[in-house]
Formats: C-alpha cells, sequence, structure tokens
C-alpha cells in the first residue's frame, strides 16, 4: 500500500461515490477519508471513514488536513452545466471558491498532490466540434465551463508560482450505474437506460442526432487514477488534458439499447440544454493524454450498454 493520506470533497457525487472506492483499493481503506455537505450516500455507509464537510468551509477542511495528516485532496463538490444556468452567481461562487482556497491550503500544508477535474464544457461554439484538440480556441458560454476555465488556468498558475502539483482531466459526459449524475447537460445518457429498463420508452431532452464526447465510469476512475500516479515529469500540460472514449447521439444509444431490449422506444423533446450542448464539441482528440501519460479507453457504446443493463437488472432500480 502507498504511503498517503487522502481527502474526497464531494465524494457523494457521481464521480466521488466510485472514485473513493477505487482510491481505498488502492491506497487501503483508512487512508481514503470520504466527505460530502450531506450524510454518506447509502454505498459509502460503513464503507470506511466519512466526515460532513462543506467544500466552501476553508477552516473545516484545513482544520481535517492537519488533524488526519493529510497528503492529497480530491475536489469533486461542483454545480454542472445545466444547474450552473439557473443560477450562474452561485455556480461560480462554489466552482471558484472552493478551488482558490484548496489551492491556498495545497501551497501552506505543502499537499503532495491535488485533483480538480475539469470539463469538456471549457469548449465553446467558435471551438473546432470535430476532434477538439488539447489547445485550440476555447470560449465558453456557461458559467460552468467559464469556472472550468477560468480554473484550469488557476491550476497552472500555482504548479508554475509555487510548484503544486495540481492534475486535471476534462471529462466528457460521464455514464455510471453506481451514482447518479445531477445537472449536467449529459445526463439523458443514464437516465436512458434506468427507463429501458423501468418503461421501455424515453424521452430525450436533447434532439435525436446531438452528438456528445461521453465515457463509462469505470474508464474515467482508471484514467483519473493513472494520471494521478503517473510520474511528474510526464504531465506536460499543468492545464486539464482532453480524455476521450466514444461519441455518440441519442438515436444510437437508443439503437444500442434496442439490441438488448427490441421493444424500447424514444422520442425528443429538447429544453434549454439544447443549446448547452450544440455549443460543446461532438469528439475529442486526446492524443496528448495518449502520448504522455499512455492513457487508453476500455468502452465503446456497446459494451457500455452490455454493463449499463446487466447491472441496473442486478441493482434495486
Ligand atoms: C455536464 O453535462 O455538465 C457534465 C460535463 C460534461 O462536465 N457532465
Amino acid at each position: 500500500m502507498k504511503k498517503e493520506k487522502i481527502l474526497i470533497l464531494g465524494a457523494g457525487g457521481q464521480i466521488g461515490v466510485e472514485l473513493t472506492l477505487a482510491l481505498r483499493n488502492v491506497f487501503g481503506t483508512d487512508n481514503v477519508i470520504a466527505s460530502d455537505i450531506r450524510e454518506a450516500h447509502p454505498i459509502l455507509k460503513d464503507s470506511g471513514p466519512y466526515v460532513m464537510l462543506n467544500a466552501m468551509d476553508a477552516n473545516a477542511i484545513h482544520e481535517q488536513i492537519k488533524k488526519e495528516g493529510i497528503t492529497q485532496v480530491y475536489l469533486l463538490a461542483a454545480l454542472l452545466s445545466a444547474t450552473g444556468e439557473k443560477d450562474p452567481k452561485k455556480a461560480w461562487e462554489i466552482n471558484m471558491q472552493s478551488l482558490l482556497q484548496l489551492l491556498d491550503l495545497g501551497v501552506q500544508e505543502k499537499l503532495s498532490k491535488i485533483y480538480w477535474p475539469s470539463s469538456i464544457a471549457v469548449f465553446g461554439p467558435t471551438t473546432p466540434r470535430q476532434e477538439t484538440p488539447q489547445a485550440t480556441v476555447v470560449e465558453p458560454r456557461t458559467v460552468y465551463g467559464i469556472s472550468k476555465y477560468a480554473g484550469e488556468l488557476w491550476c497552472q498558475y500555482y504548479h508554475q508560482r509555487w510548484g503544486l502539483d495540481v492534475r486535471s482531466l476534462r471529462y466528457p459526459g460521464l455514464i455510471s450505474w453506481k451514482s447518479a449524475p445531477g445537472g449536467g447537460t449529459t445526463d439523458y445518457a443514464v437516465e436512458i437506460y434506468h427507463e429501458a429498463l423501468k418503461h421501455k420508452k424515453y424521452t430525450s431532452f436533447l434532439s435525436e442526432n446531438t452528438y456528445l464526447p461521453m465515457m463509462y465510469m469505470d474508464d474515467a476512475i482508471r484514467g483519473t487514477i493513472e494520471l494521478m500516479e503517473a510520474p511528474a515529469e510526464q504531465m506536460k500540460t499543468r492545464m486539464a488534458y482532453n480524455i476521450s472514449a466514444m461519441s455518440f447521439s441519442p438515436k444510437e444509444i437508443a439503437a444500442s439499447i434496442q439490441k438488448h431490449i427490441p421493444d424500447f422506444a424514444i422520442d425528443y423533446a429538447p429544453d434549454f440544454r439544447q443549446q448547452i450542448a450544440d455549443g460543446w464539441p461532438q469528439s475529442i482528440n486526446d492524443a496528448e493524454a495518449r502520448a504522455h501519460w499512455h492513457w487508453q479507453h476500455k468502452f465503446d457504446l456497446d459494451k457500455m450498454t452490455a454493463e449499463m443493463l446487466s447491472n441496473l437488472r442486478g441493482a434495486v432500480l
């Protein structure tokens, strides 16, 4: 087991639940303290150390870091794209303040590493939409995207100015069965599996040919840990890395589900999230991540559909 003591802020969210479990396998259960503003997620209950912590409460986080001898922090708490548009100022405050105060704590307490997720939302309508490169035109139009891009720049700044080892990935839409997403534009790609099993029909809030970059959670978790474990000299950018696995539309995911549930039906009622999706890339070029720290995805659409349906069938829906 590696000698690190890890604190996860926002462990009750879609990424946090699975990342907590995976990090405990690598570093040992007692060395990974999960925290969230709420009571523990049912999957995390009784699974290891848990503390209620608000990611905005710098003093409480500082105390926890000192008390537990924390060496690494993963900050996963954030308001996502769709929720952020409903209250832009709140999204900016939560997404930026939680990061900036953690970066300061990282310098002050000499943390060995910090992880902070970015997103494909950093890109905007003026970005090339196909095979979007690592470094390109970036003009995000959502407050979530603006906060993620500003956050990337702050991470880079703290690295260059104080040598803080902050690492980050630009996640595409993440699809998982253990924990639900909340407030994202890509959430339809999770809801559709639940509805296919429960009602054999789904109304998509994105139109049928809206292509977005997506990834199965297993790949995202493995990629995150591989990024964090890679030697520092392999980090050739201190902005977040593009990572990619697949790209599909609502029509294509429906067709993939129909291979297992032939009478599954989909219809379309695009809402305000359509405009957000229309400003994002359709596919991502992640050549740098593959070359620098050997990122590789394992799941394509059909493999993910088979896993999602069989795992959700086995879980209590
Ligand atoms: C969202 O849809 O807001 C997120 C993301 C792509 O970062 N899933």
